[in-house]
């Protein structure tokens, strides 16, 4: 069961992108075919595919004898660990449903993941970057086991005796991905083995995967972006090498780059800009694919990519959602330089509508070559969220587009073009920020009356947050005390506003709502003042 209409599901099946193979028998090809190849590398350890396969086989065992059983959800907060993937292939293959947690979330996501899908365990490490990540998850209320990779617990998964178990059905949910979230807190999206082996597929043939390609995940691994476009199941895939980067930064990744030979990995455009400075002073020459995504790159930035690290710059614009671009290998200079790509599949539905009407609907496109607002749907792109029926009237249309939030313009070649956004999100250098759910966290403190987030233009980052805040009659909170409040709630330290500017009152539009554009202006001016 999914989400898809019954001749939709049956469309995708006849054209092949739906092939009824789960992720687990992925792996078991992968392993039959290239059981002596390395299939990951990380933390100075190296698997080959046979490894990684019978490692995954414990851990569905281990899992499994633990109590959790097929059909519950388990929350994965793993960093760029190589048990990363024998964690996830062996949930796969226990029928598990993990829910990818990313290493930068605290206290109040993993509770509202664990509440919302009602995981009964969760899966991370004892230790990461200083946070006591094992001892964060033992306090979330309703969580009955915590296994943590470094602990006797997370050992024992791994000493099961592996069994043969039923392969889970391949139209039913696979896992759980994080939204960015434009309203409150983060929605969860669930993919089907079938759609996201499709696009895992297709993703690795467009950006040129091969058996002796290696791909480094710099970003966070749970992240869609690093996980499949084509990330390390799109390497894995091809029988190419993963290789695992702590830290995405150039003095971590460029020496291993150098070491592994690495062919092909993704960025968000602040760290290409970053890699770009750095370039020079390590030999980079096997690499031949720099994928930039997440948030828009600039001409200018997509420029400078390929002089300055001798590759070819891949532009992609994706999302958890579904929909995932790419511009093409062969695609001429011009286009990889101006466009964010085109869908993967020809199956992916394009409809641009008109911006200023949030309940435009498919059929009110705007003429070609004008910008709108981006409506999808496809072989890969959800029907709707878990368990957010009232969400859902919102952000799908009646005929099952979704709603991206997104503002785009259309080449005649069938490129788009990323312009701008509708939804209340805030695109830190691809880190994506609901201004709502800051917004409450911020209307929590006593001395808070309102509160409203925006974002303010930034150099690197593309975009920071900041926060309007208007006191109540008592004594009015300092920026700092309400940035330390918002940490201290236990959220990811990239929410926390950059900028908190407390004022009177608020600007309001005609009907009387908090008008973010005069915020946003107002920020524009000051900033224009310094
Ligand atoms: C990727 O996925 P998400 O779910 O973190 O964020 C999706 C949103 C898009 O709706 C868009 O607003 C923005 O991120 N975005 C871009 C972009 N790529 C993503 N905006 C402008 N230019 C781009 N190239 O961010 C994601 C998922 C798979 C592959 C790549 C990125």
């Amino acid at each position: 069961m999914n989400g898809w209409p019954a001749d939709f599901a049956a469309r995708y099946r006849a054209s092949g992108h739906w092939r009824g193979q789960t992720f687990g028998a992925l792996l078991t090809s992968l392993a039959t075919a290239y059981g002596s190849r390395i299939a990951v590398v990380g933390e100075g350890r190296r698997w080959t595919y046979a490894e990684l396969d019978e490692r995954a086989h414990r851990i569905a065992a281990g899992v499994l004898d633990s109590g959790i059983e097929a059909g519950d959800r388990v929350v994965v907060q793993l960093p760029n660990v190589p048990e990363f993937l024998s964690v996830v292939f062996g949930l796969w293959r226990a029928g598990v449903v993990p829910v990818f947690a990313l290493p930068a979330h605290r206290e109040s996501e993993l509770q509202h993941f664990v509440e919302h899908c009602e995981a009964v365990a969760i899966i991370t490490v004892a230790e990461h970057e200083r946070h006591d990540h094992a001892a964060m998850a033992r306090a979330i209320p309703g969580v009955r086991q915590v296994f943590a990779v470094g602990e006797p617990g997370f050992a024992a998964l791994e000493a099961a005796t592996p069994r043969a178990l039923p392969d889970p059905d391949p139209s039913g949910m696979a896992f759980l991905q994080l939204s960015g979230g434009s309203t409150g807190l983060p929605k969860l999206i669930p993919r089907t083995h079938d759609d996201y082996l499709y696009s895992v597929r297709e993703s690795a043939r467009i950006c040129g995967l091969r058996g002796d390609s290696v791909y480094l995940a710099a970003l966070p691994v749970a992240h869609n972006f690093p996980l499949s476009s084509p990330g390390v199941l799109g390497a894995l895939h091809a029988g190419a090498k993963v290789v695992l980067a702590p830290r995405p930064d150039a003095a971590t990744v460029f020496p291993l780059i150098e070491r592994e030979a690495v062919t092909i990995t993704g960025v968000v455009p602040p760290l290409a800009a970053a890699w770009v400075q750095a370039s020079g002073r390590h030999d980079l020459s096997t690499l031949e694919v720099l994928l930039v995504g997440g948030a828009k790159c600039g001409r200018e930035l997509a420029e400078r990519i390929g002089p300055a690290l001798g590759c070819r710059l891949q532009q992609v614009f994706g999302m958890a959602e579904g929909l995932v671009c790419y511009t093409r290998l062969d695609d001429p200079d011009e286009l990889v330089l101006s466009t964010q790509g085109r869908p993967i599949s020809s199956d992916d539905e394009i409809r641009i509508v008109d911006p200023d009407d949030p309940a435009a609907t498919s059929a009110d496109v705007v003429p070609p070559g004008e910008v709108g607002a981006l409506l999808t749907r496809g072989p890969y792109t959800i029907r709707g969220y878990y368990r957010a029926d009232e969400h859902n009237r919102i952000a799908f249309t009646d005929d099952g587009f979704y709603r991206t939030g997104d503002l785009v313009r259309r080449t005649a070649t069938g490129h788009l073009e990323v312009v701008g956004r509708v939804k209340e999100q805030i695109n830190r250098g691809g880190e994506k920020i609901a201004a709502e759910e800051v917004e409450n966290h911020l209307m929590a403190h006593p001395a808070v009356l309102d509160a409203a987030v925006v974002a303010v233009p930034d150099r690197f980052l593309g975009e920071r947050t900041c926060a309007y805040v208007v006191p109540t009659d008592g004594e009015k909170p300092t920026a700092a005390e309400l940035r330390r409040f918002v940490r201290e709630r236990g959220v990811a330290a990239f929410k926390v506003p950059d900028l908190v500017q407390v004022v009177p009152e608020f600007p309001v539009t005609g009907v009387g709502k908090t008008s973010k554009r005069a915020l946003r202006t107002a920020l524009t001016a000051l900033a224009g003042e310094r």
